[in-house]
């Protein structure tokens, strides 16, 4: 199998890397079953940094029987929670002594900055294995009060072999927010990283390892969504399914689970977040939440508040100060100190948000500001906020999953609650007003999984995070997660009804 040695030269890491990149299972690595490979290419320079094992079906198959043994041997009901919690906590020590490492490869492979990488996608993975490893022995049912010569409870069991679908933009978050709650609740996985930003979740594997996972508990394929991802989904001994990913193919995940043994399936889904900043806010911390709302990630984050609704009476102050902000946004190297925003995750990628950039203009939006490349290689995009939109053009209805704020004014609550509710995602919304009940009378309102209050894009290990409406099914994080990843056996004792 192939394998991939990398020096970090410059800017904010210095190291060198190496770890193998086949199709993981049963422990091994292995050449994908047809024996070919895909590319990785670095967004920031469009050049190919290293090609990966391609997995296909025949290796999901391989990787079921592995996760299936693991289950009935040394896993499931056959670790305690006690044994569960202390290989989650040997992991997460284990990242946390390879924590520049880990940014690094995210920002060579995704082009998010190092430093974001740092503050948040390495740091809340870390506290995702920590947190789940704490309920890993406390999953525990209940006894249930009939009459007295009854004895009933509940048992939560692991769900078994769970398959999971992630995709590009936060690559080893979604990796921890999977694994996590599955492995600490004694299922065994076959994990799908996206095609696109493979090496974080590779480089895991040896940290799996390390920890003292035994073999065939998290088998990784890195593989295309239509082959390894549609076989995973369809899969007779897959149980379950996770899956982040955009709607339409959540759709086909959910429609593969239904056609075939009815697994279980929990979906995140995209987003067109509503930011709602009331006259009466802190204006200059609505622009800074604002731009972190809208340009973290470039954009590519599902909670990204990409509809800016402004009230009538800041308005004009409001868009002078976030035009000024958004100008001011450093882009480019994520490498180098100092850089806010590096390129979109792709081709694909950057040519769909330029395409939504141009629909925008054809459809008589004014683009205040950027719209256009960055630089002259790599999949840059300036910040860029269009004005005079209306609600049936594309760049206010669909998402962009780019660096494009839409601004909208509004009148009163009423009508803000009305555009903001009127999408079909409903993942996350926020709010900016100094007035706590018009705060939380219109966060109460806004059919949205999360609603932040004077702040935008915060995620929490603890606390649930999915959508409403078509941005998804079930939460994850949190004690919700658990949920997910356990079945319950309701267990009826007869202590002395005859028949
Ligand atoms: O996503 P895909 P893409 C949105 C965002 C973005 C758009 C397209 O708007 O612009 O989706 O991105 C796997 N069966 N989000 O095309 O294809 C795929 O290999 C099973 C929002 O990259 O949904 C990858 O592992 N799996 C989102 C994963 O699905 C399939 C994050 C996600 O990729 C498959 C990403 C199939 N038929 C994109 N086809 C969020 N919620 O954060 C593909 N996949």
């Amino acid at each position: 199998p192939p394998s991939f040695t990398y020096e970090f030269k410059t800017g904010m890491y210095q190291g060198t890397t190496s770890f193998p990149t086949g199709v993981y299972i049963d422990g091994e690595w292995r050449d994908g079953a047809n024996g070919t490979t895909i590319d990785v290419i670095n967004p920031t320079t469009g050049k190919l940094i290293t090609k990966v094992a391609e997995a296909t079906a025949a290796d999901v198959d391989t990787a079921v029987k592995a996760a299936q043994k693991a289950l009935d041997t040394t896993w499931g009901l056959n670790a305690s929670g006690a044994q569960r919690a202390e290989l989650l906590q040997k992991l997460a020590r284990l990242m946390e002594e390879n924590v520049d490492e880990l940014c690094a490869l995210e920002a060579l492979d995704n082009g998010k900055t190092f430093w974001w990488a740092k503050a948040v996608d390495v740091d809340f993975s870390i506290q995702t294995m920590k947190y789940y490893a704490g309920w890993a022995d406390k999953i525990t049912g209940q006894t249930i009060e009939t009459d007295e010569k009854k004895l009933i409870y509940t048992r939560h069991e692991p769900i078994g072999v769970v398959g999971q679908i992630i995709p590009w933009n936060f690559p080893l978050l979604m990796f921890a927010w999977k694994i996590a709650p599955a492995l600490a609740t004694g299922n065994t996985i076959v994990i799908k990283p996206s095609e696109f930003t493979p090496l974080t979740a590779l480089r895991m594997v040896g940290l799996i390892e390390a920890a003292g996972f035994p073999k065939g508990v998290v088998n990784v394929l890195i593989g295309y969504g239509p082959t390894v991802g549609q076989a995973i989904s369809e899969h007779m001994d897959i149980q379950k399914v996770g899956f982040t990913g955009s709607t339409l193919v959540g759709r086909k995940v959910m429609a593969a689970a239904a056609a075939s043994n009815l697994k279980s399936v929990t979906l995140e889904l995209g987003g067109k977040s509503p930011n709602i900043i009331f006259d009466d806010a802190d204006l200059d911390q609505a622009v800074s939440w604002a731009s972190h709302g809208i340009y973290w990630n470039g954009g590519q984050a599902c909670c990204a508040g990409s509809r800016i609704f402004v009230q009538a009476g800041i308005y004009d102050k409001f868009l002078a100060a976030f035009t000024e902000r958004t100008k001011n946004i450093k882009v480019g190297d994520p490498f180098a100190p100092g850089i806010e925003q590096g390129p979109q995750v792709s081709q694909v990628q950057y040519d769909r948000i330029m395409g939504y950039i141009e629909s925008g203009k054809a459809a008589g939006a004014t683009v205040h500001t950027g719209g256009e490349r960055h630089g002259t290689e790599g999949f840059f995009i300036q910040p860029t906020i269009f004005t005079d939109v209306t609600p049936e053009m594309k760049i206010v209805r669909e998402e962009i999953f780019g660096p494009v704020a839409v601004l909208i004014k509004f009148t009163d609550e009423a009508d803000v609650i009305r555009q903001a509710n009127d999408t079909v995602y409903g993942l996350a919304a926020a709010v900016f007003s100094q007035n706590i009940n018009r705060a939380l009378e219109t966060a109460h309102k806004l059919q949205a999984g999360t609603a932040w209050v004077n702040c935008v894009n915060q995620l929490h290990p603890n606390a649930p995070f999915g959508g409403y409406k078509q941005s998804g099914i079930g939460r994850e994080c949190g004690e919700y997660a658990l949920h997910n990843y356990t079945n319950v056996k309701a267990v009826h004792v007869n202590l002395g009804h005859r028949m």
